[in-house]
Parts: C-alpha cells; structure tokens; sequence
C-alpha cells in the first residue's frame, strides 16, 4: 500500500540533519499531529499506510513471495483459470483504471487479456508510477497508458480526454481489506463514482474467510518478513515524527479475530518502554501494544451486499478450487 493503503509504494527521502545532526522530523505538521495521536491513544495505534516507505515496500514484495502468503498466488491463479469468462463479462477493449497500480504487473496480464485500448494508473507515488507506466507502454504498444498521481480516497481527476464509457476500476490484491468495512464503503462509492459512464464497472480481489490456521501463517511467517515489516514501521514513524522507537525492543503478533472477521497485527512492548520525540513522549508497560494492521476477510455474500450499498449492480464471482479467494465483477 504510501500515504494511500491501495499503494505499497512510496518512498522515503533521507531526512534532513539538523545542526546537531538530529533527525528532523519530516512529516507536514498536521500528518504529525497525527502519528502522534495514534501513539497517544489507547490502544496506541499506527496506520499501516506507513508500512510502505522504501523498506517496508520491498519487504512486502517479499511476502507476497512467501510459502504461506497465498494471496498473491491465488489470486493470479484465479486469473489465470477464468481468464475467458472474466473477460466476456467485463467485455473486450475499454479503459483499464488501476488506483494503487504502483508496479502495473497486474494491469499488464489484464490488459492484455482485455485487449483494452486506455490504461490509467493512479498512485500516490507518481515518479514510481511513471516507471511502471512506461515498462506497460513497451510491453504493450498498441495501449494509451497514462500515470496520475493522486489518492483514491480522495476524489481524483482523470485526464480530460480519457473516455468516459467503458471504465473498468481494477483492484487487486485484496487491499480493500485493509480498510475498515465504513472505510471500504467510502472508498467503493469513489470507485463507482470513477466507473460512471456506459458499460463502467468495477474488477477487485477479495480474501475470503478460511481456517484461521492458514490465515495465521500467512501473516506470522516462519522467515519473519512478516515480522520484520510489521516493525519497520516503528522506523518509518522515527523519521516522520522524530520519534525514538527501538523496533527490536517490539515483538510482532497476528492473529485472526472471528468475531470481526480480520487479522489484526499488533506490536508488542517487549519491556517497559519510553518512547520520546520532540515535543512529546509515550510509556508503554511490557507486553502493551500497538495495533498496526486490520485485513478484512469477508465472505462473499457480506462483499456483495458492500458493493451493492456503493451502488454496483449485477455481481459476478470467480474463486480458486479451495474458495480461498475471489476476483468480484461489478457494473458501476
Ligand atoms: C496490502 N494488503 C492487502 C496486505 C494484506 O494481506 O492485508 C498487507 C499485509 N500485511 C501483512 N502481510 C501483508
């Protein structure tokens, strides 16, 4: 996921030195203000937009690599198994919106398969958008690909002359889990706002509820890149607020909440801690946490009736062999 949860991608300047070669914050006043009051409260909690600076992007490549993380996989494995049938109800041709694209990896295989004739990719991170775009153009020629910088979860222009009819808002990934189910709404009524135009709708990947042992692993690795990018983050707040967070004093936990149907990640005080930055300071007894991520897994029915309530229409599903994971078409 970048300042937006749907992009993995943005990066992090090397923070200026003040005279006495502390780190100066670098986080805009009200981003800091901010930060500082997820420390604050109880329970103390950091967005997990700010997992992804430059390491925690990487380190998130990484998992989606791992034996136990099954998203990514299945996901392009449900792809790959009803490419025919996912490209008839879409239709061929039209424009291909990706908010988060970052990388284009995914819009590449859809587009391809779509024979779509416009690419939009909407991240963030706009100068790692247009690398991503232009590798797209090269690989794909025939495509009008375009790279907007921009926040999905704000509303966000289009180039004028990118048309109207035919918007397809792709959203891999299952990044829509990391939004809470109020959150999710908001974000699905933009992506409808988006697709409006004849024939628009909307393509996002959903994970699916599963045996809670299997959801474990997947975010509580045995390498510990889970781990490592849970903690990460900690570093990340150091440089926004100037914080003096000592990440290996933290002990990463995951576990599934049945009763809200997510994994929670959490960071634990493995002692008593003072966390200090200017201006300000936190106690944390041992074992205290810190809530960093929720990953939403609804089950289909429960996602349906979300789209629905963003105002999507006819919904259509294609899952693997184990039901772990669905790619859900909507029209806008
Ligand atoms: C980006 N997002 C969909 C990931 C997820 O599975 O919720 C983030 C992640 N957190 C830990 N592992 C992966």
């Amino acid at each position: 996921m970048s300042a937006s949860l749907a992009t993995p991608h943005a990066t992090s300047p090397t923070p200026p030195r003040s005279a006495a070669g502390a780190a100066q914050p670098l986080a805009p006043p009200a981003e800091r203000a901010q930060v500082i009051a997820g420390l604050l409260g109880r329970p103390a909690s950091i967005s997990p937009k700010y997992f992804y600076d430059e390491r925690g992007s990487r380190l998130f490549e990484a998992i989606t690599r791992l034996p136990e993380y099954y998203p990514t996989r299945t996901e392009q494995a449900v792809l790959r198994r009803h490419a025919q049938a996912i490209a008839q109800a879409v239709g061929r041709g039209g424009v291909v919106i990706e908010p988060g694209a970052g990388s284009c990896d995914k819009a590449q295989v859809l587009c391809r398969l779509l024979g779509a004739t416009h690419f939009v990719g909407v991240d963030i991170s706009a100068d790692y958008l247009e690398g991503s775009v232009a590798r797209l153009r090269a690989a794909l020629p025939g495509l009008d690909a375009r790279a907007v910088g921009g926040d999905i979860t704000t509303a966000i222009e289009l180039p004028r002359d990118v048309p109207q009819a035919r918007r397809l808002v792709f959203y891999p990934g299952s990044s829509i889990g990391n939004f809470d189910p109020p959150a999710a709404l908001a974000l699905l009524r933009q992506m409808h706002a988006l697709a409006q135009g004849q024939g628009g709708g909307l393509l996002i990947g959903i994970d699916l509820p599963k045996d809670a042992a299997v959801l474990q692993a997947a975010y509580d690795d045995a390498a510990g890149v889970t781990a490592q990018f849970n903690r990460n983050i900690l570093t990340h707040v150091n440089r926004l607020i100037g914080s003096d967070f000592e990440p290996a004093q933290w002990r990463h936990e995951a576990f599934f909440n049945t009763v809200e149907s997510r994994i929670e990640m959490h960071l634990a005080a493995c002692g008593p801690q003072q966390v200090r930055w200017p201006g300000g300071t936190r106690s944390f007894a041992a074992d205290e946490r810190i809530h960093t991520e929720n990953s939403y897994k609804y089950p289909l029915p429960a996602f349906v009736d979300l789209l629905e309530r963003a105002g999507f229409t006819q919904p259509q599903a294609w899952t693997d062999e184990r039901d772990w994971y669905a790619l859900v078409h909507a029209r806008a």
